[in-house]
Parts: structure tokens; sequence; C-alpha cells
């Protein structure tokens, strides 16, 4: 059956899943887990668009035992007919040449995997084995594959009822490649609850098969987004109910432009704002042309209302857009052919068609809601004045601390051990709980490149304070003078003087506590310090092991046991348990803690933002009840902070 053109055409599909095997990350990101993770959205990517073209409504996500993963769909079934050009199964086709996915017959449009978005091949290419099932015409088909080589041809196994269509794949990340292979079942079922949540009425189940963590969820949203901004808004007192809620689409006769957007918001009477920004299901976190078409229509859609009904005075400055978008919470979720991703981290939609678009659905939409509804036209229109009134004081207050700071010489708090060196990369800044502590650090710091600034008493709680009074506290004061970076909108990555800032509390309930203080502070008004990774948890040990001239720290109690184990219980080694940094001298300090030759740190990650803002609102907020609820469920995430 072979000839000539298919010997040739096969080393040309080798060599492009080839490239794959030598330059993954050119292809998924990278190879750490964040890629091992990108397999999965990669496969469930194509369930999502077959959804989205009506012929799927049940998606399965399986870790296996043997850490394989399998995604199973009720599609139509990848086609399995022969491919003219190609001389195989277009089932082969799609599973051996990159890029293959949807350039085959498929009708509707594809509109997921736009952040790498390179199909099924890259995943087959990346795995020690690959197995896909597709059942259609009341077969079911399967073929094998190992490191995206085929093992066998396209089989038939069986047959099935004619109704029953569907593809099921199923894989083995490669250890050749990925740095690791085991999957986090939660970051896994995060990602799979927000497709649930952006596109309405698909059920999505994930299962783990895992020994000893057996569990399953299945995530089914009839009210789509609506339900995301509820969920969000749990533990909030919100204005109004239900969330205010448009969609539109526009198809352009080429089909060029095609593109739907739906909006959903809601008021709270907290400060945040709380904008999520998608574009074809993938998390825009740089925002782009969908947000900033949002925010304009909402920003006049609200002064322009205010105005019409007497609420904005004529001598009243405009309400500003940080005005109207205090306490909302809203996603966004737009859907277009051929997104543009842009920015550091691609995930800024660049369209520029799409803002005129948003703002002028969102401007007729809204403007409709409030005509409609006066009740809570007039609740969010206070809260906007009210905020716009506090922003004043704020504004006073900040240029009277500014005005101070001109006059003061040595503008850095006076309690900041500085460090000498001037290149911010190279510089650590130590928040310390305390002055022993603090003290302890200053003598044990290595003062070239660690700075120490120590905190007296409670840190304030920002997420239930506004912003004049936040203002007023003296350690929030240290710490945004100390940093020099500014905070809140006028935050200015680039005049921040160390690369490492460095929370550095006792090992204990209340020391937990003001870091997750800490943290709330970053996180809401310095927020580019988390997102661009430069907070870090300093790990202190808890036990120092002596015998005779033996000294060893443990970090974790099963560190302990092991060397118990090592040196021996026998002889009796004495076992200090450390209380507080304090306990500390200077040097033991630096040796366990500070030093960066032989310390541990926790790097903050934001890897979902509406999970870090949903335990922060709890750990933080008015409501007492969700909170317990939430400590004696995650007693573990206060102290293994990965938010
Ligand atoms: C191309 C064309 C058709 C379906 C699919 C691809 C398809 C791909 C995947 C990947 C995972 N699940 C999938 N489900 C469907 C349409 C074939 C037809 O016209 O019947």
């Amino acid at each position: 059956m072979e000839n000539q053109n298919y010997g040739a055409e096969q080393i040309q599909v080798l060599e492009g899943l080839e490239a794959v095997r030598k330059r993954p990350g050119m292809y998924i990101g990278s190879t750490d887990q964040r890629g091992l993770h990108h397999l999965i959205t990669e496969l469930v990517d194509n369930c999502i668009d077959e959804a989205m073209a009506g012929y799927c409504k049940n998606i399965e996500v399986t870790i296996n035992a043997d850490n394989s993963i399998t995604v199973e769909d009720d599609g139509r079934g990848i086609p399995v007919d022969y491919h003219e050009k190609m001389k195989k199964s277009a089932l082969e086709v799609a599973l051996t040449i990159l890029h293959a996915g949807g350039k085959f017959g498929g009708s509707g449009y594809k509109v997921s995997g736009g952040l790498h978005g390179v199909g099924v091949s890259v995943v087959n290419a990346l795995a020690e084995y690959f197995v896909v099932e597709v059942r259609r015409d009341g077969k079911v088909y399967r073929q094998s594959y190992k490191r995206g080589d085929p093992q066998t041809p396209v089989e038939v196994i069986g047959t099935c009822p004619i109704d029953q269509t569907g593809t099921k794949e199923t894989y083995l990340a490669d250890a050749e490649i990925f740095d690791e292979v085991v999957y986090n079942y939660d970051t896994i079922m995060t990602r799979m609850r927000e497709l649930a949540f952006l596109n309405k009425g698909i059920r999505i189940t994930v299962t783990d098969n895992r020994e000893g963590m057996e569990k399953a969820q299945t995530f089914y949203y009839e009210g789509g987004i609506n339900e995301y901004v509820m969920l969000l808004n749990k533990n909030k007192n919100v204005l109004h109910e239900p969330p205010i809620y448009f969609e539109t689409s526009k198809s352009d006769t080429d089909g060029s432009h095609m593109a739907s957007v739906e909006i959903t918001m809601q008021y709270n009477d907290g400060y945040n704002e709380n904008i999520f920004s998608f574009a074809n299901n993938i998390a825009t976190t740089e925002g782009g042309s969908h947000l900033v078409g949002f925010k304009s229509a909402l920003t006049r859609v609200i002064n322009d209302y205010a105005k019409k009904y007497g609420l904005l005075k004529a001598g009243d400055q405009n309400l500003s857009g940080e005005d109207v978008r205090e306490g909302l919470t809203a996603i966004i979720s737009v859907k277009l052919v051929e997104p543009q991703f842009e920015g550091q981290t691609k995930t800024k939609l660049g369209n520029a068609y799409i803002r005129p678009l948003v703002d002028s659905a969102v401007g007729s939409a809204l403007s409709e809601y409030l005509e409609e509804n006066p009740q809570v036209a007039r609740a969010i229109v206070d809260k906007c004045i009210t905020a716009s009134r506090a922003r004043d004081a704020a504004r006073r207050a900040r240029e009277m601390t500014r005005r101070k700071t001109e006059l003061d010489a040595t503008s850095l708090p006076g309690k900041l051990a500085d460090c000498q060196e001037k290149d911010a990369s190279l510089c650590e800044i130590f928040i310390v709980e305390g002055d022993s502590a603090g003290g302890s650090a200053k003598m044990g710091r290595d003062r070239k490149f660690q700075a120490i600034l120590p905190l007296r008493g409670k840190i304030l709680n920002v997420e239930k304070t506004r912003k004049d009074k936040m203002l007023a506290n003296n350690e929030i004061k240290s710490m945004i003078t100390a940093f020099g970076a500014g905070f809140d909108t006028e935050f200015d990555e680039a005049k921040l003087r160390y690369h490492k800032i460095i929370c550095m509390t006792d090992a204990d309930v209340d020391g937990s506590h003001i870091r997750t203080l800490l943290l709330t502070f970053f996180y809401r008004h310095m927020r580019p310090l988390i997102e661009q990774g430069y907070v870090y948890i300093a790990q202190p040990p808890l036990y120092k092991i002596s015998r005779n001239k033996i000294e060893r720290y443990a970090y974790s109690d099963e560190e302990l046991d092991a060397i118990l184990n090592e040196i021996g219980r026998e002889p009796k080694p004495t076992i200090q348990r450390y209380k507080g940094l304090g306990e500390m001298n200077p040097e033991q300090l630096w040796e366990t803690t500070m030093d960066p030759e032989s310390r541990i740190m926790l790097r903050v990650t934001l890897d979902d933002a509406m999970l870090a803002d949903e335990t922060f609102t709890i750990l933080m907020g008015d409501k007492v009840e969700p909170r317990r609820e939430f400590i004696e469920a995650n007693s573990k995430l206060v102290t293994n902070l990965d938010v």
C-alpha cells in the first residue's frame, strides 16, 4: 500500500512531532507543573469546542491510578475516515500532525484553545503512551501511540449503539520531558469548574482514582457566569439580586469578526474591585480590549444616569472609573475567531474591534437595566458617590504624607534597617514580626543586600478598612515607603526597592495570622507584587536537635522523625522546640532562615485569582461563619501558602 510519497510525508510528520519533543516549551509554555496541567486543558479544549458547536454535553476528566489522564466526551467523535491527501485515517492525522485539529471539515467556529492552542498531537508527542478511542457509526475505533508514534493501525475493536458517539483519550505524560508528572487535583478541579461556569449547560466531571486520593466532583451550571459571580459574592453582602446579565453576539457576513459577548455584574457593599475577564475561556489577567470597552461604558452609563436624575450635583466632580468599580464583581467573557493574545504573559486580548463591540453592548443593556430598576440604580449610584468622597479624603491624606516626607530628608521609616546594595534585583527585605525577632534579624543578616523592617503589634486588616484609614496606619505607611513603589493604581513596579519581599513570622497561629494580613494587604493594594512573584514566606525551623557537637534543624515533624532515626534516639539528643523567631540567636536565624545558601522559602504565587479572592474574603471579611468553616476545612492553607 505504501508509495514513495507516503514515505516522504511520513518523514515530515516525524520531524513535526520530533520538534515538539525537542522544544516542548515552545508548544506548551513550560515543562513544569503548569505545562503538565496544560496537557489536560489542551484535550479538554477540543471537547469544549465540540460542545460549543452543539454536539457534546458531557466531559469527563479522570486521573487514573497510574498517573495517566483520561478525557472523554460524548461529541461526534473525531472523524476516522480515510484522509485522501495524507493517505491515512483522519484520526491518525489529527493525532500525529501538528495543528491538524479543526482543519478538516468541522462546521461551526473554533474558539477555545487560544493560549497555546496546539491541539492533541502535541499531547501525543509528549506522552509515554497515548490511546484514543472513537465511537461513531455504531463502531468503536482505537489507535495507540508511544511518544507520538503509532503502535497500531486504527482498528475497530467493537460495536456500540448507533446513537452512542464520542471521543476518549488516555495518555501518560512522559517523565523524560516533564520535571514532575504528578497532577494536582485542585488545579484540575478549579480549571474544570471555571470551564463549566464559562460554558453553561456543559457537565464536567473530575475524578481522582489515585490510591488514597479517591474523589470526584461534577460541575454543571445552568446559569453559567451568573452563578460564577454569585459564588464570588457568596460571603459578601450584595446590593442587588440577581446579578445584572447581558449577552450579545455579532457575526459579520464574511465571518471574520464573529464574536459573542457575555457579561454579568453584581455590586457588594465592600471596597474591592473584582473583575475577571476571559477570551475564549482563557483568563485574560492582563485585560485587553474587552475590559477597556466594559470599563469605559460602565463609567459613562453610571455618570449619565446620576446626572439625569440629579444624584450628582452640577458642581460635583464626575464619578471616576475607580468609584464606579468599588465593590463590583463582574465577569466578562468574549468568544471570537482568531483571538490575538498579547502582553508579557500572553493574557491580554488584542483584537481592537472587540472594544467598541463591548462598549456599545454594555452601554445599551446597562442603561436599560438602570431605567427599569430604579431602586437598584439608586443603591449603586449612592455607593459610587460614597466611594468618590472617600477617595477624595484618601487623596488629601496621601498628599499630606507626601508633603511630610518631602520635608523629611530621610524619608525611609526609622525602624527600617536598610541594605547597602542599590540594585533592587539583588535586594531583599524581611518583614519581621515583633522587635525582638527584628533585633536578631538585624544582627544576623547580611547587610549588603538584606534589609529588615520590624513590625510592631497587629497589622491592620485592610479587608475591613477604607483607604483613608489604612493610610493613617504606621505599619502600612512604613511598608509603602520602604518598598518605594507606591500602591493601588499608582503602584509602579519599576520603583520597587527590593525584588524579594520576605514575610518572616513565627511558626504559630499568630504568625500565620499576621502573614495572612500582610498578604491581604499586598494582594489588595500592591497586587503586582504577588502577580510578579516578588513575595516570599520564610520558613524558620520548628526544632533544633543537638547531641554532643551535632546540631540539626527540623522544619517539620516528619523531618524531626527522620533526623532522630538518623542520629539515633538512644543517647537522648536534646530537642528544642522553637516557639518564636525571638528564641533564636542571630547566628541561628541567619543559618536556618535567612542565608540564601541554606534557607527554604515559599514563593507566593497567584495561580487562580478567583480562589485567592475567595480565600481573602473568607479569611479577612466580615462574615464569621464562613471563616470558621474555611479554617476548619483548610487549616493547612494558612501555613502552606500557595494562594
Ligand atoms: C473534527 C470534526 C468533527 C469532530 C471533531 C473534529 C471532534 C474532535 C474532538 C476532539 C475531542 N473530542 C472531539 N470531538 C469531535 C466533526 C465530524 C463530523 O462531521 O461528524
